[in-house]
């Protein structure tokens, strides 16, 4: 079956549960995250075969994240390495609506990523490779791995996504902006905030970045705006879509689960219209609950979205 292949680092994820200060805290939520496999279980729950690729440290969040990936259907094809632990990522919540992300993960294990722990064979049976912004600001062996693996994908002639992800505790905007730019180039299709565009390409309005990242080289530009929606400018023309409204409950994941709803249709060879739909529904879905990738949707879910009765009989 066709499948979408994705690498780059998961992590053990810390929550807070109740909000306020984290110093009164006593006890946090434990799970994992990870933009990249946040994608890969959203397009497995959505129905696409998907393959994640990373390095674990030899622990118990190390095994808790395989054992999650492969209870979600996701293909995990895991490096395991015993020199360095899986990274951790701490999530605060000061307030009830707003989180702080601290992450525990210099020299870990997934940080440590080679161009080798992506096979050749799996780069070139994927439907389409995606990759992320993050993963070049982790260390130069992982960005080597990101420029490779696109590299490879291009010469197999598989298309290949990139969402930039700008992530200010690991670069500077400075060198965010000049390598995403080389990168941007390998990429077909590339997602990105209407900010993080503008790291790239200034303060512009948003049909002029979705131009502007076209200019770099992917005939696919799609800009994610939110609760304000999104543009997309590709191949098939130019479209916008208002977001689905919801009461979020927690917004990170929300944009791998907009990509991974894009996408999935994408892959199916589904209209322009029909691909912004499920991405916004997605997106709109995984807002509904905390945790990264828990809210995360199946097609039937999308129902919810517009349910109206408090009580289903
Ligand atoms: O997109 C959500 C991710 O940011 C989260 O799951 C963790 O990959 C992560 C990161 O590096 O911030």
């Amino acid at each position: 079956a066709p499948y979408v292949l994705t690498f780059g680092e998961s992590m053990g994820l810390l929550r807070q549960h109740t909000p306020g200060r984290l110093v009164t805290q006593r006890s946090l939520d434990f799970g994992f995250g990870g933009a990249e496999s946040n994608v890969a279980i959203a397009l497995s729950r959505l129905g696409i075969d998907s393959v994640w690729c990373g390095r674990l440290g030899t622990d118990g969040v190390g095994e808790l994240i395989e054992r999650e990936l492969r209870a979600e259907r996701v293909h995990p094809q895991i490096t395991w390495d015993a020199q360095a632990a899986t990274g951790l990522m701490l999530k605060e919540r000061p307030t009830a609506g707003t989180s702080k992300v601290v992450y525990y993960r210099t020299h870990s294990a997934g940080s440590r990523l080679t161009p080798a722990d992506v096979p050749d064979e799996l780069i070139a049976n994927a439907a389409l490779v995606h990759v992320t912004g993050i993963t070049p600001a982790l260390s130069p062996s992982a960005d080597a791995t990101v420029e490779s693996v696109m590299v490879r994908a291009r010469a197999a002639q598989v298309p290949v996504s990139i969402d930039l992800n700008y992530r200010s505790a690991l670069w500077e905007r400075a060198a965010a902006a000049a390598r995403l730019i080389e990168l941007v180039a390998h990429a077909d299709l590339v997602f990105a905030g209407d900010d993080e565009a503008a790291i790239l390409l200034g303060q512009r309005s948003v049909t002029e970045l979705a131009a502007g990242l076209r200019e770099l080289g992917p005939s696919d530009a799609i800009i994610k705006l939110g609760e304000r929606g999104c543009y997309a400018d590709t191949v098939s023309g130019s479209r916008e879509l208002a977001a689905v409204p919801v009461t979020a409950v927690d917004t990170v994941g929300a944009g791998d689960a907009f990509v991974a709803g894009y996408l999935a249709e994408w892959v199916q060879g589904a209209s322009l219209a029909q691909r912004l739909e499920t991405a916004v529904m997605a997106g709109a879905c995984a807002c509904l609950t905390a945790g990264d990738w828990e809210g995360l949707p199946r097609r039937e879910d999308f129902a919810l979205l517009h349910a109206s009765e408090p009580v289903q009989r």
